[in-house]
């Protein structure tokens, strides 16, 4: 999967890109992650890229002339889903990562200032994205936390797919607890169960516990969830038990 980002801070992907694992991603080949400056499509000889609002007002505005220079050069004849980072796009979940990590080419443009020129996102943008309901500087971090989310969904680049399979939100429910040593930490014990190597009573300790967390601390998600025969019968039981202790 190729990624290119269009902004006007570069320099702030760097060692995202170089790190971890959306770096390691890159080494083996399984991600291309191109970072493109904007004012290179200026065409002053002050690379400006904004200028004042019509209509008044603080702050400034980005012009849509080096967005629309840049989109066009940048995207050539491969069509990417090119997307806008902003706070007035639809909120990004897990089934938007899975949709955006299936695609092959993906653009993605980051604003700064009060915004940009409306006429870039009529024209230059296929899908509007937020990453939350608060406002930050910039679109570069919403990229690089959708580049981090889509990398983990595109196959290989997780180690241990299983990991990926069973992780928060793949099956619509919180993560169950983690425990590993010391086995006693501020006089807490590990669940014994965890001990055991009984590998069948872990895994359903587990499921259990992925339920309990999901209805104590997002219970909004088991609206959505596919709940399995067993899921469902479990989460009778803790229902029933916190009607008792509550
Ligand atoms: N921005 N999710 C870029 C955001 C934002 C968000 C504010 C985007 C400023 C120029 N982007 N503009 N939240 O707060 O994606």
């Amino acid at each position: 999967m190729r990624i290119q980002v269009l902004t006007i801070f570069p320099e702030l992907f760097a060692p995202f890109v170089a790190t971890s694992l959306v770096g390691r991603a890159t080494e083996r080949g399984l991600l291309r992650i191109e970072v493109h400056d904007l004012r290179d499509y200026s065409e002053d000889r002050h690379r400006s890229v904004d200028d004042e609002p019509y209509g008044g007002g603080g702050g400034m505005v980005m012009t849509a002339p080096p967005w629309i220079r840049a989109v066009r050069d940048l995207a050539g004849d491969r069509q990417p889903w090119r997307v806008l980072l902003s706070p007035q796009g639809r909120r990004l979940d897990d089934a938007k990562v899975r949709e955006l990590a299936a695609r092959e080419e993906l653009m993605l443009l980051c604003g700064r200032y009060e915004g940009i020129d409306e006429r870039v996102r009529e024209t230059m943008v296929d899908e509007e994205i937020s990453i939350g309901d608060y406002v930050l500087s910039g679109g570069e971090l919403p990229a690089m936390v959708l580049i981090e989310a889509v990398s983990r969904q595109v196959p290989g680049v997780v180690g241990l797919e299983k990991s990926v399979r069973e992780d928060s939100f793949r099956r619509g429910l919180l993560d169950h607890p983690h425990y590993t040593r010391p086995p006693v930490v501020e006089g807490l014990e590990v669940p014994e169960v965890l001990l055991s190597g009984n590998h069948a009573a872990i895994e359903s300790w587990r499921e259990a516990e992925a339920l309990r967390a999901t209805l104590e601390k997002r219970p909004d998600l088991l609206v959505e969830a596919d709940l399995t025969e067993v899921q469902r019968r479990e989460l009778e039981r803790l229902r029933k038990s916190a009607r008792k202790s509550g």
